[in-house]
């Protein structure tokens, strides 16, 4: 029996895409917890080419900061992260926002699924305990959107466009984040065509007060649009049972109908 059996668990990996953030990275990383069912929690900062202190204060929050040169965008941020997870074998590789939307402290809740083996992707749902204060216009976005990606991989997605996010060490391993604007819908379609297994769990979320969002609705759905046709069309989707017009075969701890089907992860 090993003396300190914490310290054999593989890791949860919790990264943080970055853009200029110096105001409330440093508060979201000291709250990430330390281990979580006896997993050491690595904390990693994405730093997508900031141009403030945003490194800086991360670094001085004792957490790894991986700096890219110029701004790659927010899905290039998340994919380093992904990879970085699956590369130190991750049992969990874990993201949110680095502007204090969202609470690190309910790891727990997100990794549980997961740990327990009974889901592969799990979503931070700000609906799924009822609704939360969110401005009208991005409220109406959201909903919109959100019922798009439900359609298209027939789960029960509540919060299409959630922040928070978690995926097993071989869902990060083979998740493709299809663009680097964003990965909000891309990735969901992704794992799920894959046969990735889907829950969602409810989260707090309280609106950002520091800082500058970088969605802008015409910029964004000029990105975001063709990026989910293209991941949704993709032939290596429909090869392995995405692609158009497809059920997806992935289970979800809410279904949508009875028709969704049960199967194992690849
Ligand atoms: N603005 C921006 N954010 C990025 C980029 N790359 C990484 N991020 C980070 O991605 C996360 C999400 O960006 P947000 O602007 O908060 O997007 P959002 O949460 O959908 O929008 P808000 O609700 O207004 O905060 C934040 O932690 C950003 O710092 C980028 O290229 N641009
Ligand atoms: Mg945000």
């Amino acid at each position: 029996m090993p003396q300190h059996p914490e310290l054999e668990a593989a890791p949860i990996f919790f990264f943080l895409p970055a853009h200029d953030e110096e105001r409330t990275v440093a508060a979201v990383v000291g709250r990430i917890p330390c281990s979580v069912a006896g997993h050491p929690v690595v904390p990693l900062v994405v730093d997508d080419g900031s141009s403030d202190g945003t490194a800086r204060a991360a670094a001085s929050a004792g957490a790894q900061v991986d700096r890219f040169g110029t701004n790659r965008g927010l899905g290039a941020a998340v994919r380093h992260g992904l990879r970085r997870g699956a590369e130190v074998g991750a049992v969990a590789v874990v993201f949110c926002d680095a502007d204090g939307e969202y609470d690190p402290r309910e790891l727990d809740r997100l990794v549980a699924p997961i740990l327990a083996g009974t889901a592969d992707y799990v979503v931070g749902s700000r609906f799924a305990g009822g609704s939360r204060r969110m401005l009208p216009h991005r409220w109406a976005g959201n909903r919109l959107l959100t019922l798009a990606v439900r359609a298209l991989v027939r789960q029960a997605v509540t919060d299409g466009q959630s922040g928070y996010r978690a995926l097993s060490g071989r869902a990060a391993a083979a998740a493709e984040v299809a663009h680097d604007f964003n990965y909000a819908q891309v990735l969901t379609i992704d794992l799920v065509a894959k046969g990735f297994r889907y829950a969602e769990v409810p989260i707090s979320y309280r609106r950002r007060t520091e800082g500058r969002s970088f969605v802008r609705l015409v910029p964004y759905l000029r990105e975001v649009v063709p990026a989910v046709w293209r991941t949704w069309r993709s032939p290596h989707l429909a090869e392995i049972g995405g692609g158009a017009g497809r059920a997806a075969p992935a289970s979800s701890t809410l279904p949508l109908s009875s028709a969704a089907r049960a199967t194992s992860p690849r």
